[in-house]
């Protein structure tokens, strides 16, 4: 496929051993040090991010499969028949579940479209939903929504209600927050709905200690999520990292309005990464990842800026966690 989104490297997994390397070693001889997210989702990664999803502390999960339950009548209504969903990074779609069971009580079959790079995912996604809502027709597309094209179908006369959850949109810088909104807007119309599912700033509603404990929590899971990126350098580029001499770090940037992920080198090291020696001074860190959190007026200029206008946000009882409805304009 064509590649649509110019993406910055940090966001796609390079298929070859030497352009891991290239990836890698521009990151650490960059200043400051920094290491491409895509990391973090090999097959432990990936199971590591599900027990964060499950820790006390990680309210994101949790709090935004109750706001679905919470508004699903009030969503169906919205949207109205006839009616398509799509979801852009599907995943195994393990939230989407209470959405479309609302959905199919009003229309029979439901067309279902989950976007997404992993096929495995996708496919344990449409056996799960399947047999959760068995009026549901999953339509599968594997493609990699930042960096190449997708495709949206249109039953006859059918509303679109493209869904974008999970706080997905926070990892990704605002300029390509808006890309991927822009781009998810191209292949809409005017009345189509969406679905964005954000985490909100701290403030007089949530403390910046609730914030920074989501992302360094107690049982040390967001930890070995973190460092299972040196991890993975040494088995797959035969990097030498020594796990014991990083600390995990999360620290709230407010002029960006994010929170950060940093590896922290706990001594003066040198590493050998690729044949190249990368020297870390005590205290130096590696930047591994950005979770933007977003305040009303954000999200409202976000929405605007990409051809879409709020039509209602519901937010849970602390004030943590926001899901919008915006309607294609
Ligand atoms: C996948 N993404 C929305 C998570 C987040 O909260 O930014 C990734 C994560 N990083 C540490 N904990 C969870």
């Amino acid at each position: 496929m064509d590649p649509l989104i110019e993406a910055p490297e940090a966001l796609e997994a390079p298929t070859t051993s030497s352009a891991v390397c290239e990836a890698v070693q521009a990151g650490l001889n960059a200043t400051p040090k920094t290491l491409p997210a895509w990391l973090f989702y090999d097959e432990h990664g990936s199971q590591l991010f599900e027990r964060i999803t499950e820790l006390p502390e990680y309210y994101l999960t949790r709090t935004e499969r109750h706001l679905f339950v919470e508004m699903a009548p009030t969503l169906a209504e919205h949207v109205g028949t006839p009616l398509t969903v799509m979801e852009l990074g599907a995943g195994t779609a393990s939230k989407t579940g209470v959405l479309l069971t609302a959905l199919a009580q009003h229309q029979t079959p439901l067309l279902y479209q989950p976007i997404d790079v992993s096929a495995s995912a996708t496919e344990e996604a449409a056996n799960v939903l399947t047999r959760l809502v068995p009026q549901l027709q999953v339509q599968p597309q594997i493609a990699n929504y930042i960096t190449e094209r997708y495709d949206v179908e249109r039953p006859a006369n059918a509303r679109v209600l493209a869904l974008y959850i999970g706080s997905s949109i926070g990892n990704f810088s605002p300029a390509e927050q808006q890309n991927i909104l822009r781009n998810l807007r191209s292949h809409l119309e005017p009345r189509d709905t969406l679905l964005l599912g954000l985490d909100l700033a701290p403030g007089d509603a949530k403390s910046h200690d609730a914030l920074q404990k989501a992302y360094d929590d107690d049982a040390g899971v967001t930890a070995a999520f973190n460092k299972n990126v040196l991890t993975r350098l040494n088995r797959e580029i035969d990097a030498d990292f020594k796990l014991d001499q990083f600390a995990h770090r999360a620290c709230w940037n407010a002029s960006e309005s994010r929170i950060e992920m940093h590896l922290e080198s706990l001594v003066s090291q040198t590493v050998n990464v690729c044949g190249d020696a990368i020297t870390l001074s005590k205290g130096e860190t590696i930047h591994t990842e950005n979770s933007y959190k977003f305040t009303d007026a954000a999200i409202n200029t976000l929405l605007q800026d990409s051809g879409f206008s709020m039509n209602r946000t519901l937010t849970d009882e602390n004030g943590w966690y926001a899901v919008v409805m915006a309607d294609a304009v």
